[in-house]
């Protein structure tokens, strides 16, 4: 799996504005960001509350791959990538 697919530098203005309205100034998403992006994207079915903060902090920690306990866009981008490919809430328990 190739990890860093995008370079910083070859981020639209565009591209940088959507992504800093989701992870706020600091530019790197924690778990309660992604689940705000989640729920919005992909409301799993037939429940309200959205995703757990179990499956937020686990899918944050699989695709962070420094370690940093937040995701910069290259690692946010590999798992919307994944996101895309797979339709993640029925790969992913909800609790
Ligand atoms: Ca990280």
């Amino acid at each position: 799996m190739t990890v860093f697919k995008v370079d910083d530098t070859q981020l639209t203005d565009a591209q940088k504005e959507y992504f800093k309205q989701i992870a706020g100034e600091d530019m790197e998403i924690s778990w309660e960001e992604l689940k705000d992006v989640l729920d919005m994207v992909i409301k799993p079915e037939g429940n309200n509350q959205g995703y757990s903060r179990e499956v937020c902090r686990s899918l944050l920690a699989l695709m962070d791959v420094d370690h940093s306990g937040k995701l910069s866009y290259q690692e946010f981008n590999v798992l919307w990538t994944d996101v895309g490919r797979w339709n993640v809430s029925k790969h992913i328990p909800l609790h």
